[in-house]
């Protein structure tokens, strides 16, 4: 009998999940859920055949040349910009991310954090928690109309597209967005949305949601110039990667009053969060949670053993980044 390959599954994941990797392979489980990163996680890595990531643990050139047996990882996560795709494709790493299963739950998040923002939930909550509500006041928490507004969406990806239908056919809202592509006619027209381009929505739009996948070029997408066109009143939520968001800009913006309010489910270097953020009364903050309902956090991490297992027993993962990395002859 051949010996199995051996993967590390790098965080804690459900025991079901490890159950069924464990049939087809030598786990190695991080299920104490330790960190790991830079030399920790390429010593953990060393003589594996396959990882098992949830979006945290950067692969790069560095580590792929003290791993030379790795062959594939799977992130347990739509969004892959842990992974240098170039370096892995050079290196003839497959890398294969978890598209699809989330996407619903994670646009109900993001109507979730925009109702939030906009009607000052959290912070309405915090002033009746702190003993502060005396009386009803007829301007108490007036926040932003949700309903017949302008709906502003940057990155009409899947998820993209999930909020701009919530908004345009649940809340009766007018839908433009901005996209690196247009979307095609049919699209466009089930989602009852309007292509524009970035500076117009900025300026339009009632309500901003970035929904674009985090890139060296999306650095920064919203920074200070863009914050400045933006209207007063208007509200921003990031359901997509920190670094998407210029967010020492954003606090400051949210300080001077320059916008309404902000919703963020992301940040930059989370999980730590700008201490500027944290002391504005206007932002609704959560720890990374768009995605996290137990079916959905389930469907994310059984596709992610299921690229593994496929790539195993088929030849091919079910959802690769970068099928160029098992080119012939590459
Ligand atoms: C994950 C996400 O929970 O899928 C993604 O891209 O951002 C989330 O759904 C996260 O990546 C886990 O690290």
């Amino acid at each position: 009998m051949t010996a199995k390959p051996r993967i590390l599954v790098a965080r804690a994941i459900f025991d079901d999940v490890i159950g069924k990797l464990a049939a087809h392979f030598e786990v190695d489980a991080n299920q104490a859920d330790d960190a790991l990163a830079g030399p920790a996680l390429a010593a953990r890595l060393a003589g594996k055949w396959g990882a098992f990531t949830t979006g945290g643990e950067r692969i790069d050139a560095a580590l792929l040349a003290q791993c030379p047996t790795l062959k594939i990882v799977a992130n347990m996560a739509v969004g892959y910009n842990n992974f240098d795709v170039a370096a892995m494709t050079a290196a003839g790493v497959l890398g294969a991310n978890a598209p699809g299963v989330l996407t619903e739950t994670t646009a109900d998040f993001g109507f979730a954090l925009l109702m939030a923002t906009a009607r000052r939930i959290t912070e309405s909550e915090h002033f009746l928690r702190a003993g502060q509500w005396q009386k009803w006041r007829y301007d108490l928490f007036a926040g932003q109309e949700v309903h017949g507004s302008t709906l502003g969406i940057i990155g009409m990806g899947r998820i993209g597209q999930g909020v701009a239908r919530r908004g345009a056919l649940g809340f009766g809202m007018r839908v433009i967005y901005h996209n690196r592509t247009r979307l095609d006619a049919a699209t466009e027209a089930a989602c009852q949305a309007r292509y524009v381009s970035k500076q117009e929505l900025l300026q339009t739009a009632d309500h901003v949601v970035l929904v674009l996948p985090y890139t060296p070029e999306a650095h920064h997408t919203i920074g200070a110039a863009e914050l400045a066109l933006m209207k007063p009143s208007a509200t921003l939520v990031n359901l997509a990667r920190g670094g998407i968001v210029d967010d020492a800009a954003l606090a400051q913006a949210l300080q001077a009053g320059r916008i309404a309010a902000a919703g963020l489910d992301v940040f930059e270097g989370e999980p730590q969060v700008h201490p500027a953020l944290l002391a504005c009364r206007n932002v609704v903050l959560t720890p990374h949670i768009a995605s996290a309902t137990e079916p959905t956090r389930r469907a994310m991490a059984h596709l992610a053993a299921d690229n593994l297992i496929a790539f195993h027993t088929q030849g091919r993962a079910l959802t690769p980044v970068n099928p160029e990395a098992l080119a012939p002859g590459r």
